[in-house]
């Protein structure tokens, strides 16, 4: 399921510009499929230009590139697993409103342009605001974290991020302190994403929420970046959350609105489909999905499988707040 076919169709787009930062990008693409300089030169000689597009060159050219690289956090580190290959992380992908049948993204990211974007705070809140996603990026300190990353379809990947604390920016948003619940709403542009234009059963905007005391835990991360440089659009420029003790779904990509509340919201998959997708959702070898095991998961890139760690390996700093999660192998979410 995990596997990837490379390398993608380079010659699909004629009319793209050279740029110094297409150029670098496809030259990173080529050496870290391992082509090297005598590959770069055979492409050359079979006719393939430096101008093709590639998963890498969907980064937004007016995407803020000040603070990149950031330092890297080292309270977060992965010791048991090789970071997954930069172009396997942007080949690979999940992003519904662009399409839900296939992995392939980041050539149907074409029309969609992340910048500018801007993020409305509302519900129980002291003030309705409104941030520039650009000039908060700007304005927040970026840091590094390297995470696992799980989706619910038992593939996994170990990322660089580039972003900042969750709770630095709920800080921002002062909600109040009745406030329980916090949403998140994606964008919404069926004139740039074709998925939300074609799948019309979906009840766009993708929309998804946490606890609380989950989104101030130290590991919830807003998104800016990854390997270095602003987040291609693929991944979820401008802006997206991981919270890596649970399943991909729960972090939002593309991020327009954040509400708070003192009711629990419901959620894209878990309205969709309850008990396939639950309002939690951490990662639990013990809780199989009632169509496939949790018990291991297949790496991007290698292929490799490998045990399924509770919370993903995060148990030290997310147990505290799941006294009822399942430490022994049980069945699928009941009604
Ligand atoms: N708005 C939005 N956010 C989304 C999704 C989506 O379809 N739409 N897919 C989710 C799922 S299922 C996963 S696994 C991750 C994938 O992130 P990646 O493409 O960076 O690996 O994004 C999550 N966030
Ligand atoms: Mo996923």
């Amino acid at each position: 399921m995990a596997h990837i076919v490379l390398p993608p169709r380079w010659q699909a787009r004629e009319n793209d510009v050279t740029s110094e930062h297409t150029y670098r990008n496809r030259r990173q693409f080529i050496e870290e499929l391992g082509l090297g300089v005598i590959g770069m030169a055979a492409l050359g000689a079979m006719g393939c230009s430096m101008t093709s597009f590639g998963p890498l060159d969907t980064i937004p050219d007016n995407a803020p590139r000040e603070g990149y690289p950031a330092a890297r956090n080292e309270a977060f580190s992965v010791p048991e697993r090789a970071v997954t290959g930069r172009i396997y992380a942007s080949s690979y992908n999940n992003f519904y409103e662009f399409d839900g049948a296939s992995k392939e993204i980041w050539p149907l990211t074409e029309p969609y342009e992340p910048f500018p974007m801007t993020i409305r705070v509302r519900g129980l809140v002291e003030k309705r605001r409104t941030f520039d996603v650009a000039e908060l990026i700007r304005t927040m300190d970026l840091e590094e974290r390297l995470y696992r990353f799980r989706c619910v379809e038992a593939w996994a990947m170990t990322v660089p991020w580039t972003g900042f604390p969750l709770s630095k920016l709920i800080e921002r948003c002062k909600p109040l302190s009745r406030a329980t619940h916090v949403r998140f709403v994606s964008v919404n542009r069926p004139n740039q994403m074709e998925g939300i234009r074609k799948q019309h059963w979906y009840p766009w905007p993708y929309y998804e929420a946490l606890r609380m005391e989950e989104a101030m835990n130290e590991l919830a991360f807003v998104v800016t970046g990854m390997y270095g440089e602003p987040l291609p659009k693929q991944n979820g420029s401008p802006l997206r959350l991981a919270l890596p003790w649970k399943y991909g779904y729960k972090g939002p990509k593309a991020i327009v609105r954040i509400e708070f509340t003192d009711q629990q919201p419901g959620t894209f998959w878990n309205d969709l489909q309850p008990l396939e997708y639950g309002f939690l959702s951490n990662v639990n070898p013990n809780i199989p999905h009632p169509r496939w095991s949790q018990a291991t998961e297949t790496l991007l890139e290698t292929d490799e499988r490998v045990p399924t760690q509770i919370f993903n390996g995060y148990d030290e700093w997310v147990s505290a707040l799941y006294p009822g999660e399942p430490r022994r192998p049980g069945r699928p979410l009941a009604r």
